[in-house]
């Protein structure tokens, strides 16, 4: 446990250096969020829009559009089908999410939890 810790202190330690801290201002705590590129139609085409804090209302423009999305390295992001956090939820670990229809989440997303 004491290695483990002193390892995770190092990683927060060079973590920190690395990136400004306004990265890890949104949950006030020292994990690593992610950002999401969310784009308008699946293999990342159309418009995007990029979200590294919490959205609670994707807006008009961008309810139920998105159809792809790419996740930065960190903590993930969770989506969700309503808008406040509610209805259906899709956990999105870092990674490429070329086509949403295959996970049946295609134009559907209204609010976005960044891990
Ligand atoms: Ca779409
Ligand atoms: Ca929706």
């Amino acid at each position: 446990m004491k290695k483990r810790a002193t390892l995770l202190s190092a990683f927060v330690l060079f973590g920190c250096a690395l990136l400004p801290s306004s990265v890890f201002a949104n949950k006030g705590n020292t994990e690593r969020s992610s950002c999401v590129e969310f784009f308008e139609h699946i293999d990342y085409g159309g418009k995007s829009i990029t979200y590294c804090n919490d959205v609670s209302n994707v807006g008009n423009a961008w309810n139920d559009t998105f159809s792809s999305a790419k996740v930065s390295s960190g903590n993930g992001v969770i989506v969700y089908e309503h808008s406040d956090y509610a209805g259906d939820r899709w956990e999105l670990r870092p990674g490429n999410y070329s086509n949403f229809k295959n996970q049946g989440w295609n134009d559907r997303i209204s609010s976005v939890d960044i891990k």
